[in-house]
């Protein structure tokens, strides 16, 4: 299958490289896929781009990464949901449309129905967007695959979304990412340490989109990133920021992390 991934990410303040993205390109490659991607960040015209791109790839599937609902700022709070039902929209015209990332995890059915996409994942998608398009190909009825979203007889089906975090690291690529899109940030790259909170703190949503338990990685698996980091991107090792919802819980692991 040809598909079109589309970091959908134009807020330029501290502009996080898309990590996510960075997780299924490899995967989707490996089940025989081909991955094409269009990166909004620092684009004017994003509705122009994506009606190229749209017509220079063709893709059977066009899959939406949507990291942010608002800004989280006050007052003057930006709100990037109409960009993404208009994106939707325009690809929607030209093949079916899936939409991921932390903005759908934060309220999976709502902004499934909002955005108008064909499909939708709430969870983690590096393990589940292959298995979603190997049940796609054989489809008779339904899905079985963990986080994914569809109507069926103007019902919207949501199945329970996979949040076991990234303990062997998953598969990060940044080859297909212009990280010069993302070097005037305060930090240049990051790296995921743990991912998971069972704390319930009522200010946070941690544990509906980052998972419920804590999923630390071996510290060793991510000094192999910042080595595999240096050695293939050439990327500075000194300002990374560390994905984690609280580094110093458990404090062992912490602790080992850093000596
Ligand atoms: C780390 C982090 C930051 C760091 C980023 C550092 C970096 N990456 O270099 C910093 C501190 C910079 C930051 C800033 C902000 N953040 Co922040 N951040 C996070 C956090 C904790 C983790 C994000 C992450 O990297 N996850 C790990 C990656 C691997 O996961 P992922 O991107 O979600 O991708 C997976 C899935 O979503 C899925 N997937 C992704 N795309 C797609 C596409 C398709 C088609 C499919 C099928 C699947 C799929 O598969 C991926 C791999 O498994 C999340 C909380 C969370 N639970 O996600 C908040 C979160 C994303 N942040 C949020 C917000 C609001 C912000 C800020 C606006 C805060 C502010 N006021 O400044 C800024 C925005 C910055 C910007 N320009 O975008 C919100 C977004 C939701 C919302 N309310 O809008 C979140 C969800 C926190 C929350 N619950 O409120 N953030």
């Amino acid at each position: 299958m040809k598909i079109l991934l589309v970091y959908g990410n134009t807020y330029e303040f501290l502009s996080p490289p898309p990590v996510g993205i960075s997780l299924l390109t490899q995967p989707l490659q490996n089940a025989g896929h081909t991955v094409h991607l269009l990166d909004f960040m620092k684009v004017k015209d994003t509705d122009a781009e994506l009606t190229a791109a749209l017509e220079r790839h063709t893709p059977d599937l066009v899959g939406f990464s949507l990291r942010n609902i608002d800004s989280q700022k006050y007052p003057d709070t930006m709100d990037f949901i109409p960009d993404y039902a208009r994106w939707v929209k325009i690809a929607n015209r030209t093949a079916p449309t899936i939409i991921g990332g932390s903005a759908v995890m934060s309220m999976p059915e709502e902004m499934f129905e909002h955005v108008g996409a064909t499909y939708g994942m709430a969870g983690q998608g590096d393990k589940t967007f292959p298995l979603f398009l190997e049940e796609l190909k054989d489809r008779t009825s339904g899905f079985d695959t963990p986080g994914l979203m569809w109507r069926e007889d103007g019902n919207i089906r949501c199945n329970q979304g996979l949040l076991d975090g990234y303990p062997d690291g998953g598969t990060i690529d940044w080859s297909m990412i212009d990280m010069k899109r993302y070097k005037k940030s305060y930090f240049n790259c990051c790296v995921i340490t743990k991912t998971g909170c069972p704390h319930r703190c009522l200010f946070c949503d941690a544990g509906a989109s980052f998972g419920s338990s804590w999923a630390p990685r071996k510290p060793e698996a991510i000094l192999e990133d910042l080595r595999r980091d240096a050695r293939e991107y050439r990327f500075n090792r000194l300002d990374y920021f560390f994905i984690d919802a609280l580094f110093n819980e458990p404090l062992s692991w912490s602790k080992s992390l850093l000596i």
